[in-house]
C-alpha cells in the first residue's frame, strides 16, 4: 500500500482522525483513492489488492463498524457493477461519495431529532467528543435554548477538551470534570439529560461507546435522568446478529502513563457496552426510538448490512 493511504491508516490509529463518523469518512476515501492509484495486471489483481487494504482499514481501530459497512457498501458494488479495472477505478469514488452523503444525511437528522429532545433551560451532560451529540447540543443552542453543558475530560486522551473547546467557543456556558467526577455532578448539578455518542450498535441494541459511558449510565439510572445515544444506523455491528461479540479495542499502557515504573501493568479498553435497558433512546436518522428495536429498523432502512452465515 502507498504512503499516501498508510498516513491515513496511521492518522485513524493515533486518533489525528478521531470519532466514528470521521473515521468512517476519511477511511472511506483514503480506500477509495487507493483504488484509483493502484497498478495492477486485471480486476481480479485490483480485488485482491483492495481486500488487503479493505483489511488494513477495518482493523486500524477495532471498534469502528460504520468504516467497515462503508468498505462492505463499496467492494459489494465494485464486485456488482465494474467489469473492468478503468471502470472499476471510474465508479469506487462514486460509491464512496454515495456513502459519504448517507453519513453525512444521517447525521444531519440526528443532529435535527436530538435538538427537538432538548428543552430550554435545560442542563446536558456529555462524555467524550462525539460531533453527533455536540452537533445535537450545538443546535439546540442556535435554537436560542439557554442550555448549560458538563463535560468530562475523557483519559486518557482528552477528547473531552474537543467537545468543551466547540461549546465554548459557541458560546455555551461549558463546565468541564475528571471523568471521577460524572456521579457527583448528576447529584449535585440539576442535570436534565445525558447525551452521549456511539460508535457501534449490535442486534440487540446494546451501544458501544467510550469508557466510562456505562459508568454514566448506571448513574443516570441511579438517579432517574434519561439517557440518550446520539447514533447514525450506519454503526451496526453486522455480525453481532449472526452471535459473533462486538470486538472491544485495547489501546496502549503508554496512553495511560508515559514512563512507568519498571514492572507496572496496564489495561487500557477504549470503549465499553451500554446495554439496552439503560438507554431510554437511541436518537437515529430513523427517530428516536428504543434500541432494542434496531434490528428491524435496519433491515428496512440499510438492508445491504443485514448479513446471514453464507454473506
Ligand atoms: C470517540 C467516541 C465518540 C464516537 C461517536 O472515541 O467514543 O463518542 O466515536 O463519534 P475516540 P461521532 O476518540 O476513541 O475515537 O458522533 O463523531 O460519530
Amino acid at each position: 500500500m502507498d504512503s499516501a493511504f498508510q498516513q491515513v491508516v496511521e492518522d485513524i490509529r493515533t486518533l489525528r482522525i478521531q470519532g466514528a463518523t470521521n473515521i468512517a469518512i476519511e477511511g472511506v476515501k483514503a480506500f477509495a483513492s487507493l483504488a484509483t492509484r493502484l497498478e495492477v495486471s486485471s480486476l481480479d489483481n485490483l480485488f485482491e489488492e483492495l481486500e488487503k487494504a479493505r483489511y488494513i482499514l477495518a482493523t486500524a481501530r477495532a471498534t469502528e463498524p460504520a468504516l467497515r459497512n462503508g468498505l462492505r457498501y463499496i467492494v459489494y458494488n465494485l464486485h456488482e457493477k465494474a467489469n473492468s479495472v478503468q471502470e472499476a477505478k471510474e465508479i469506487a469514488n462514486s460509491f464512496t461519495q454515495e456513502y459519504v452523503n448517507l453519513l453525512k444525511e444521517s447525521k444531519r437528522k440526528v443532529i435535527s431529532y436530538g435538538a427537538h429532545r432538548i428543552k430550554p433551560g435545560s442542563t446536558i451532560m456529555t462524555h467524550c467528543h462525539s460531533s453527533l451529540s455536540t452537533g445535537v447540543i450545538l443546535e439546540a443552542h442556535n435554537q436560542g435554548k439557554d442550555i448549560q453543558v458538563f463535560c468530562t475530560e475523557t483519559r486518557p486522551l482528552y477528547q473531552g477538551r474537543i467537545t468543551a473547546k466547540e461549546l465554548v467557543e459557541a458560546g455555551i456556558t461549558t463546565t468541564q470534570v475528571v471523568d471521577s467526577a460524572m456521579r457527583w455532578v448528576l447529584n449535585r448539578h440539576d442535570v436534565d439529560i445525558i447525551i452521549t455518542g456511539a460508535d457501534a450498535i449490535t442486534s440487540q441494541g446494546t451501544v458501544i461507546n467510550k469508557i466510562g459511558t456505562r459508568l454514566l449510565a448506571l448513574a443516570a439510572k441511579e438517579m432517574d435522568i434519561p439517557f440518550y445515544s446520539a447514533i447514525n444506523l450506519l454503526k451496526y455491528d453486522p455480525e453481532t446478529s449472526i452471535g459473533k461479540l462486538s470486538e472491544i479495542e485495547m489501546r496502549a499502557g503508554t496512553e495511560i502513563w508515559e514512563n512507568p515504573p519498571e514492572g507496572l501493568n496496564f489495561l487500557n479498553p477504549a470503549f465499553e457496552t451500554v446495554s439496552s435497558d439503560l438507554i431510554d433512546g437511541i436518537i437515529t436518522e430513523s427517530g428516536v426510538f428504543s434500541p432494542s428495536i434496531v434490528y428491524m429498523i435496519i433491515k428496512e432502512k440499510y438492508p445491504f448490512m443485514i448479513i446471514s452465515e453464507d454473506t
